[in-house]
């Protein structure tokens, strides 16, 4: 029997589930009523947690393949460390293609929307042509002028994320969020990016205190007022070893405390490195929320 997908029609059948590969893509996401689960997959040699681990791409598909098995809902793919703690080293254009090129049309073979985290609107648009169906912006549509056009020529969903070059304790972080969340979505509007493609991300660890992304978390409710969905990336962040000290390998415990929490105070999304153990602890907290 041939079966009609989002992107085939009933009489031409797609040999893998390919994700839809536009604004719908979120929007059937959402419709899982659940938390969404974000697997993380960096081609880098450089990120703070896993550099080096998935540069090979052999590796990297592969462990695209078992963040899929475990249960990801999306897989963000990115090819240059963003470092929130400073130090990231730029990576030219040609270089982060060539680190996506050999990766990125398995994983989107693999059936779940691919995100590309990316800084560049070029590699933005190449991977969007390639099947990745979700742009991951870390600068919020506010580093390369040329971003907000191409996700919104491309009728993509688009994650702005909030971002600081430095650290500074002695702002209200909030209101930092909240100002640059509003600058973004003139951006995105004056672009033409339909409010219902866009998911707010007040970027954990980045250009942050550690108080100052706890405070992100446990205020996260007040980012709700715009009514567009949260995504929350706590995974192995440095705030959790300013309050249990260890290293990043060693902070999936503080990892699916912040996410469960994030999610009782509306994140829709949880970006995280740890598929398997994520999808448990949401799996438990769902069912005793259920027995209330
Ligand atoms: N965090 C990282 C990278 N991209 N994107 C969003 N939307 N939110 C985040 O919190 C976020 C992100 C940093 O984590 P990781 O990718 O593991 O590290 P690196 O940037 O060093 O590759």
């Amino acid at each position: 029997m041939v079966e009609s997908t989002a992107t085939g029609s009933i009489d031409r059948p797609f040999p893998t589930p390919a994700a839809p590969r536009d604004g719908a893509v979120l929007q059937d996401l959402l419709a899982k009523a659940r938390p969404l689960v974000m697997g993380v997959l960096n081609v880098t040699p450089d990120s703070f947690s896993d550099g080096g681990r998935f540069l090979d791409p052999k590796a990297a598909i592969g462990h695209a393949g078992h963040l899929v098995a475990e249960g990801a809902d999306i897989l963000d793919l990115g090819a240059e460390s963003t470092r929130p703690y400073g130090g990231a080293v730029r990576v030219a254009l040609d270089e982060e293609r060539q680190r996506l090129d050999p990766v990125l049309p398995a994983v989107v073979s693999l059936g779940v929307p691919v995100s590309i985290d990316t800084l560049k609107a070029a590699i933005a648009a190449w991977a969007l042509e390639k099947g990745a169906s979700i742009v991951n912006d870390v600068w919020g549509l506010q580093r390369d002028p040329d971003m907000a056009r191409v996700v919104a020529e491309h009728g993509v969903p688009v994650v702005i994320m909030h971002n600081r070059e430095t650290a500074d304790p002695a702002i209200d972080i909030i209101t930092d969020v909240t100002e640059f969340f509003s600058r973004s979505l003139e951006i995105a509007w004056s672009a033409g990016i339909h409010r219902h493609r866009i998911v707010l991300d007040p970027g954990i660890g980045f250009g942050k205190t550690a108080e100052q992304s706890i405070a992100c978390i446990a205020r996260l409710h007040e980012f709700a007022a715009y009514g567009l969905p949260l995504l929350v990336g706590a995974s192995r962040k440095r705030f959790i070893n300013s309050v249990a000290p260890s290293e990043p390998m060693e902070r999936l415990g503080g990892s699916l405390a912040a996410h469960l929490l994030a999610i009782e105070r509306g994140a829709a999304i949880v970006r995280v490195h740890d598929v398997a153990p994520t999808v448990q602890a949401l799996a438990v907290a769902a069912a005793i929320r259920r027995a209330r």
